[in-house]
């Protein structure tokens, strides 16, 4: 049992496991603050996996061919899959998947910035894989370091899907600008429209990020929001040339090299105002995702119904 007089001891093992690079598992003991974080953002992240199903659903019954509708569908469904792989470590902090939706469904819940955009047409399925998944992966590649080792291990399941998500995405992009000129053109508005979008998945700049000093003093967060978004600048602009698109931002230009012999880029700022608009609730589509899902969890409710009946009866 936690005493005043043991705390004291239990923070100190529990700070040298992180120093020493040893997850913390659920039954470990750990700071009120820290499980509070990790609350925050693992549900945060599971609501943003199955709210960004939304706007590639739509395209689903509208894909131009049997393979790529396949491919979509799998792409989507591994999004779901994402989603409850992240409630589950979620829940391992004492938590039920229950209370989380009703955050997310009373607004108390923050999920993507992104998804609040709509997906106008089927070049901005390419843009969504190739940019908000190629902006996914580049923070959950750092994450699968995270100091929580249920959070830990949904990531490296994760990533393993997510890197094909964001070559489905290039390679609709890459099809399209070996098309006709219409193509090539929706392939070009659709990168102008998702590039800003997209990097403001990373958060705000480092100086205005309220949470990540004690994420990365628990290492929870193991790279920076900014640090994170250079990374993803830096590999995306040499992938969008390859293929003919420019990214959105005439301020671009090459200002070094990093260590592996790569251009690093100079860049313009992100609209913070369009950010903190759209993460309060006033995109162009909060209120339809939010909507949609509060309808299809109060549809569903028949499933989970039969499902704990089903479960209590195989109990007995
Ligand atoms: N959107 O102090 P900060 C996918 C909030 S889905 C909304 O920097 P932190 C996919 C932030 O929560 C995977 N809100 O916070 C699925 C905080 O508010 P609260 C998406 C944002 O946590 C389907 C406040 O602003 N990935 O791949 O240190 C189809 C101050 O921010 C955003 C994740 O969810 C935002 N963009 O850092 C296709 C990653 N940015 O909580 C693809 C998991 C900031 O104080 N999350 N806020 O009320 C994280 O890594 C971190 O939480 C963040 C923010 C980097 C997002």
């Amino acid at each position: 049992m936690e005493t005043l007089e043991n705390t004291e001891e239990l923070l100190k093992v529990f700070e040298a496991k992180i120093d020493a690079e040893i997850k913390i598992e659920p039954r470990d003991w750990m700071p009120g603050d820290y499980r509070k974080h990790l609350i925050r953002q693992i549900s945060q992240h599971a609501h943003s996996e199955v709210i960004g199903m939304q706007p590639e659903g739509n395209w689903i019954s509208r894909a131009p061919s049997l393979r790529s509708k396949k491919i979509l569908l799998a792409k989507i469904q591994d999004e779901g899959g994402h989603g409850l792989y992240l409630y589950s470590a979620a829940e391992t902090l004492g938590v039920s998947r229950d209370e989380y939706i009703q955050w997310l469904h009373a607004g108390k819940a923050k999920y993507a910035s992104v998804f609040n955009y709509p997906a106008l047409n089927w070049a901005d399925i390419g843009a969504i894989g190739w940019l908000v998944d190629g902006a996914a992966i580049t923070n959950q590649v750092s994450l699968q370091r995270t100091s929580y080792g249920p959070y830990s291990r949904a990531m490296i399941r994760i990533c393993k899907e997510e890197s094909f998500h964001q070559r489905q995405g290039y390679e609709i992009m890459w099809k399209m600008m070996e098309g006709t000129k219409d193509q090539q053109r929706m392939a070009q508005d659709a990168i102008n429209r998702w590039w800003w979008p997209a990097l403001m998945m990373f958060g705000p700049h480092d100086s205005d990020s309220p949470r990540t000093s004690n994420a990365m003093k628990w290492k929870i967060k193991r790279e920076t929001n900014d640090r994170l978004r250079e990374k993803f600048i830096n590999k995306t602009i040499p992938q969008a040339e390859l293929i003919g698109l420019k990214v959105p931002d005439p301020n671009i230009k090459v200002i070094g090299k990093d260590q592996m012999g790569e251009n690093i880029y100079e860049h313009s700022d992100i609209n913070w105002d369009e950010f903190w608009s759209v993460v309060n609730g006033n995109g162009p589509c909060n209120e339809q995702r939010l909507n949609h899902h509060i309808r299809a969890h109060e549809e569903g409710a028949w499933v989970r119904e039969c499902a704990q009946a089903y479960n209590a009866k195989t109990n007995q």
